[in-house]
Formats: C-alpha cells, sequence, structure tokens
C-alpha cells in the first residue's frame, strides 16, 4: 500500500442498531473498492470484517475490526463496529479513531436504540455523521418512513442526498440529488444512467421528488450566508457549491445526509462510495484533538512534520500473533522498529512491525502517517495510552460503562491460574470487561454489560486459551448476628492418661454495632487466669468466621467474659480456647441469631417514559426507591434507590428489556440488612448444598 497523507485518508466507523447491514455495507464497499474478489454474506459466515470464529458461529459482530481499502486515490479506514449493546466497548472505539460515522438504519426496522447510542457516540465526539438506510431492496422496507422517523428523532439537520424511486412498493432507481441523476442497477451491480422520475410516479411517492429537493437545497442553504442569498435570488447552486455546503455543514454538525442503498444488490453502494470521498472530512479537516500535557491543555494539529503522538484505541489479544494494538496517529509519522514514550506509564513503548489490516489480512507497513491507522503487536501500552515522541501528553481517552452484570466463573480444579491469566489478556482487551476474586467468597468473578457479553468472554476464554469455565450464579455475602443478651458457658475438660485439659468459662454475649468481635472481660477473683483471656479471645475470633445458622461470618457480636474455672495442671490456652468456642455455640443458637444480607444503593438512569415500570420491578426486588430526579440528558430521569444485593442478579436483562436499552445504572454496596423471615429458610438451603 502506498503512503497516504491526511487529506487522502478518510477514517470510517460503521455504527447502529445491531443487525442494521453494518458488516455487510462495510462488505459492499470493500467488494465494490476493489479490496476483496467476492461479496461475502454474515449468514454465510464468509465476510472480511466478522471473521473472529465467535462471530462466525454468532452470525454477528462482536468486535470492530478494520479495512483499509484504496478507493480513487484515497486510502479508506473502514471500522465495521457491533450493535449489540453487549460489545458497546467496540463501538465507543471505533467511533473515537474515526473522522465520520456512518449510521446504519435497517430499511424495514428503521430507528432503533442502537441508531440513537450511535448517533448520540458520534455527536459526543463531535464526528461527522450520515444516516445510511440500508436493505431497501427488501420487500419490507420503506425508505421514506425511516426518512420520516429520522427527521422525528434527529431533526432538522437530517437531510435526504441519495434516494430510492419506488414503484410498486419496489425500488427501481436511486436518485443522487447532489447530481440530480438518476441510476439503476442490474443483478450484478452494473450501473445505468436513467432520466429522472417523472411526476406521474413522483406523484405516487410517499415524498415528491421536488420536495426532496427543496428540503436538500435548503439544508445546504442553512450552512452559508452566500447561498442562502442565493437560494432567496431563485438562483440554483452548482454542484460544487452543493458538495462544499454539505460537506462543511456535515463537518459543523448542522447536517446529517441520508443515503440509501442495499448491501445486497450493490444499488447505491457506487454512489455512496463517491460521496464518502466528495463529502467526508479527511483527519487533516477535523478540529485537532485535544491534549493534557501536564496542567495545559494543547491543540494537536494533524501535522505529518510534527512529532509523533498517537492513541491506542483498542486491544485484541491474537492467541497467533498476540498483543494487537490499535493506534490512530493523531501527529507526526508513526515508524515500525522505534521507540517511543507511553505517557499513561511513562515507560519506553519499543514498536516493532506495523501492519495496515483489511479484516484478519495483514499487510506490512513501514510507518503511518498523521491522521492514519495503524496496528502494532506485542507492545506494553494498553487502549487509551498515548505514545509520544517528544513531549509528554496524553489524548482524551475513551470512556467506557462500567461492567454492571455479573457472574461467578468456576474454572477446573488446578485450571486457576490459567484462568486468572487468560482472563487478564481478555480485560487487557475489553474495557468493560472485570475479573475479581471475592474476598469474601473467594469466587471468581467476571463481570460485563450482559449475559451474551460473558457467554463470550468464556467461549474465547476456551478457544483463545484453552481455559474451560462454568458460569454459575454469584454467591451473596451474607453474615450472621444476634439480636437478645444472653450468658453461656463452655467447659472443655479431658482426662485421657497422663496431662490433662481443662478450661471453664463463662461469657454473656450481647448485640452491639461493629463488624469484628468487640472482647471485655470481667472476671473477679482469678476464675480465669489473665494469661488465659488472649487465648479466650482468640477462640471466639475463630468461631466468628463461622456463624451457627448459615456458616456465614458473624458480625455485632460483644462478649464479655464473667468467670469461669481453672486447673492449675491442665489448663492450657490450648484448653481455655476450645471452651472459649463450646460457649460460643452455646451463646449464639441460644441469642435470637439472624442473617443479614448485603444492601446497595442503586443509582439507575433511565428515559422518563419508563419510571413507572422501573419503579415497579423495584418494588419486586424489594427496592426502596428513596428518589427521583431529572438527569442531565434531556428526557432521561434517575432513580436511587436501595436494594438487596440478591435481588440484583437479573436486574441487568430486565432494565435492558423495560427500556429497550436505554437504561443504564450503578450499584454500590451500603450496608447489611435483616434477611426477611420468608427468605432465611431459601438463604440455609442454598448455603447447605
Ligand atoms: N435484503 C437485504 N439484507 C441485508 C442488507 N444488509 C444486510 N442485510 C442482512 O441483514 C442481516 C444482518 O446484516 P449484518 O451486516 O450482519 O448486520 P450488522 O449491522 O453488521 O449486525 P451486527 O454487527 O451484529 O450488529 C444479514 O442477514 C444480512 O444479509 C441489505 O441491504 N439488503
Ligand atoms: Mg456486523
Amino acid at each position: 500500500m502506498k503512503d497516504y497523507k491526511a487529506a487522502d485518508i478518510r477514517n470510517i466507523a460503521v455504527a447502529g442498531h445491531s443487525g442494521s447491514g453494518k458488516t455487510t455495507l462495510a462488505e459492499a464497499l470493500i467488494y465494490k473498492a476493489g479490496a476483496s474478489d467476492r461479496l461475502g454474506k454474515t449468514a454465510d459466515g464468509n465476510t472480511v470484517c466478522d471473521y473472529d470464529p465467535e462471530e462466525i458461529k454468532r452470525k454477528a459482530s462482536l468486535g470492530t475490526s478494520l479495512a483499509a481499502v484504496e478507493y480513487n486515490g484515497l486510502k479508506l479506514n473502514l471500522l465495521d463496529a457491533p450493535g449489540l449493546f453487549d460489545f458497546e466497548a467496540d463501538m465507543q472505539e471505533a467511533v473515537y479513531a474515526s473522522d465520520t460515522v456512518l449510521i446504519t438504519v435497517s430499511g424495514k426496522s428503521g430507528v432503533k436504540v442502537g441508531t440513537e447510542k450511535a448517533y448520540k457516540a458520534a455527536t459526543l465526539l463531535s464526528k461527522a455523521k450520515i444516516f445510511v438506510v440500508t436493505k431497501v431492496d427488501d420487500p419490507d422496507a420503506n425508505f421514506y418512513n425511516v426518512l420520516t422517523d429520522l427527521k422525528t428523532v434527529f431533526g432538522p439537520t437530517v437531510c435526504p442526498v441519495i434516494v430510492p424511486v419506488i414503484k410498486d412498493r419496489k425500488v427501481v432507481s436511486y436518485v443522487n440529488l447532489i447530481e440530480m441523476k438518476c441510476y439503476t442497477y442490474d443483478a450484478k451491480g452494473g450501473v445505468t444512467e436513467v432520466p429522472m422520475p417523472d411526476s406521474e410516479i413522483s406523484e405516487k411517492m410517499d415524498y415528491r421528488m421536488d420536495g426532496l429537493v427543496e428540503a436538500f437545497t435548503e439544508a445546504v442553504a442553512e450552512t452559508d450566508d452566500a447561498l442562502m442569498e442565493k437560494l432567496f435570488e431563485g438562483e440554483e447552486f452548482t454542484r460544487d457549491e452543493l458538495v462544499k455546503g454539505l460537506h462543511d455543514g456535515m463537518n459543523k454538525g448542522l447536517i446529517t445526509p441520508v443515503i440509501c442503498c442495499s448491501d445486497i444488490t450493490m444499488g447505491g453502494i457506487d454512489m455512496l462510495l463517491k460521496e464518502v470521498c466528495l463529502l467526508m472530512p479527511s483527519p487533516a479537516d477535523c478540529t485537532p484533538p485535544i491534549a493534557y500535557k501536564g496542567e495545559d491543555i494543547e491543540e494537536v494539529p494533524c501535522d505529518t512534520a510534527a512529532p509523533v503522538n498517537a492513541f491506542v484505541f483498542k486491544t485484541v489479544a491474537d492467541p497467533f500473533v498476540g498483543k494487537m494494538s490499535f493506534i490512530k496517529v493523531m501527529s507526526g509519522t508513526l515508524k515500525s522498529n522505534s521507540e517511543y514514550k507511553n505517557a499513561t506509564t511513562g515507560a519506553a513503548e519499543k514498536i516493532g512491525k506495523l501492519y495496515t489490516l483489511v479484516g484478519k489480512k495483514q499487510t506490512e507497513i513501514s510507518s503511518a502517517n498523521a491522521g492514519d491507522i495503524c496496528v502494532a503487536v506485542k507492545i506494553n501500552a494498553q487502549t487509551n495510552d498515548t505514545l509520544c515522541e517528544k513531549d509528554i501528553m496524553s489524548f482524551e481517552k475513551i470512556s467506557f460503562p462500567q461492567p454492571c452484570y455479573k457472574m461467578a466463573a468456576k474454572a477446573n480444579q488446578g485450571d486457576e491460574s490459567k484462568l486468572t491469566a487468560g482472563m487478564a489478556r481478555l480485560c487487557e482487551e475489553d474495557p468493560t470487561l472485570s475479573f475479581t476474586q471475592d474476598a469474601e467468597t473467594s469466587e471468581f468473578i467476571l463481570g460485563g454489560l450482559g449475559e451474551q457479553h460473558l457467554e463470550v468472554a468464556a467461549a474465547r476464554l476456551q478457544s483463545k486459551f484453552g481455559t474451560a469455565i462454568e458460569l454459575v450464579p454469584r454467591k451473596i455475602a451474607y453474615r450472621e448476628t444476634i439480636r437478645k443478651k444472653v450468658s453461656a458457658e463452655g467447659k472443655h475438660k479431658k482426662q485421657s492418661g497422663g496431662h490433662g485439659q481443662y478450661g471453664h468459662v463463662l461469657i454473656d454475649f450481647e448485640p452491639c454495632v461493629s463488624d469484628t468481635l468487640v472482647f471485655e472481660e470481667k472476671v473477679f477473683g482469678g476464675a480465669v487466669p489473665r494469661n488465659f483471656f488472649p487465648a479466650v479471645e482468640k477462640g471466639l475470633q475463630d468461631c466468628m468466621k463461622k456463624g451457627v445458622l448459615a456458616g456465614c461470618p458473624v458480625t455485632g457480636v460483644k462478649a464479655i467474659l464473667t468467670g469461669g474455672s481453672y486447673h492449675d495442671v491442665d489448663s492450657s490456652e490450648m484448653a481455655f480456647k476450645t471452651a472459649a468456642s463450646l460457649a460460643f455455640k452455646d451463646g449464639m443458637t441460644k441469642a435470637d441469631p439472624a442473617i443479614l444480607e448485603p444492601i446497595g444503593t442503586l443509582t439507575v438512569t433511565i428515559p422518563n417514559d419508563n419510571t413507572g415500570d422501573v419503579i415497579g420491578d423495584l418494588n419486586k426486588r424489594r427496592g426502596r426507591v428513596l428518589g427521583m430526579n431529572p438527569a442531565e440528558e434531556k428526557g432521561m430521569t434517575i432513580i436511587t434507590a436501595e436494594v438487596p444485593e440478591r435481588e440484583m442478579q437479573s436486574f441487568t436483562m430486565q432494565l435492558r428489556q423495560i427500556t429497550r436499552g436505554r437504561g443504564s445504572f450503578g450499584f454500590e454496596f451500603v450496608r447489611y440488612e435483616q434477611l426477611p423471615a420468608n427468605l432465611v429458610s431459601e438463604v440455609l438451603l442454598e448455603a447447605s448444598k
């Protein structure tokens, strides 16, 4: 591949709702650009971008893949993102590294939550956006309904640019409103220019052609005062004015073009490619990103001659190649076999070989210029790190959602260290995965964004690192306590041959507010000699680890050693320790023991319309709503509630169902509370397993 400078590079993320045709669109663009000699299908598992075995098996994208193709003197870095919400990290990474986001919208199902998520991610990062309405060849597709939908949801910036001509519910041709030309496509994707639709056809369409032209020209006029004046004068715009207006409007976020196509019949794909080249900003056209240099903030222009500053936006743990780091070069020329400084760690970073990718196919390159995307292998840097040649600076980090769905991961005995090592690699690859060992239950806990996310992580752990795990609901860290003050006795007496054992204690137990045992002594007249007190305390401490009900740690207990007796010869520390444990068991059983469950504070952000359903759901989960406030984001509400941890296992998936993926939440432990009586037998049964 030749050496491309920023002006000839286009970084394009393809994002949108799950199944809306992103991978198929990328496939069509790659094929049309000549970088692949066949048009693969996700259903057949032979696309360039969905090459991972798990993706092929599930017929869905699970990670962002890069396909760098050359077209018309330009290098297009296509980043095909997944649409499933569980893999949002990859969508965020693709959008971050891009300069334009193609947001696919299915012509059949229209605007979905995934469309809004992609739009929001692109807008937050000030990326240019184009809506691509796919599947217009499908008999159930309705482009003009989708266009209305897009205008309703995203407002007046939505501007039709390539639209279908529909006759008897079938697309017969595609109109390019920039050129005011109409084309048909044959079965092999061959293009023929045909006359623009006549008024008879136009009348029968949901949107008349002249209305579309008017909407298009008005949107362009909005971007420039001189053009607006020209529009008022009734003058026509030249093609160059239209292109420039659209280009500038997209860059400023004033226009979001809508382009229709069929990825299967290739209808409109050539026009989309053409518009990609014409309308999309190059990295050099974009507002320079800012970097933090100590306390200072600095703009980093996309300048090849400047020192290197490069950002790692994605990491892949490849079992054959090793760790692959996807890098966007922000300034300078990143070279293979060279050394840079990692601004996050301060360490030197040796870069060996550099690659560009078309799906899984790697091509070695010697350097990548400012604005380009490339891949380095086996470097230490992590996702979100900045590599610098001179001044140390860090770019804004990609913001990832927190893992909120957690399960226990059970590996075969002896596989624990392999499990930990493999999971560390997978977590490095996916910042929305977490892997920890619960200090209390000793379980390994795998966290992610949803059921499918964890299932895929488990499958990858097996295929990439040869460790099988079973995902099971995690144990809840219950506690036990007492509710009554009691006096207890423990006597340990053994006379077996020579030396005997003798320890005898009287202990009062009472409830108190403390996580750990509070030990006091009120022994009169030396009934228990002072030197045995520590042994008594130690005996009780050991017992606190396992309560008498479900074997959970005990809290909130005060023990007062009040008396006992001893034997001059047979008493020992060991004997008093045992006596203390007998007293503990006696005391706990009599002191009205209870099980405590962990309670957490839930902060859940949801669309206003869903508040009723979410509150209803929280009530079923024994939740107590503490407050409800408008969120910063328009149309969203934040509910704060206290909910028992036991009831939270299924919340992630339920919330997704209620809010269709729009809701998000955080959950943090606050305190322990007594488990309601009706649940005690259930917990005891779980504990006995
Ligand atoms: N008829 C028709 N079907 C399409 C078109 N584009 C995609 N499809 C079909 O829609 C389904 C989903 O397509 P994908 O390209 O995998 O969708 P995606 O958006 O990449 O899906 P995820 O990455 O899993 O979110 C597949 O069965 C495709 O064959 C199109 O233009 N026309
Ligand atoms: Mg896909």
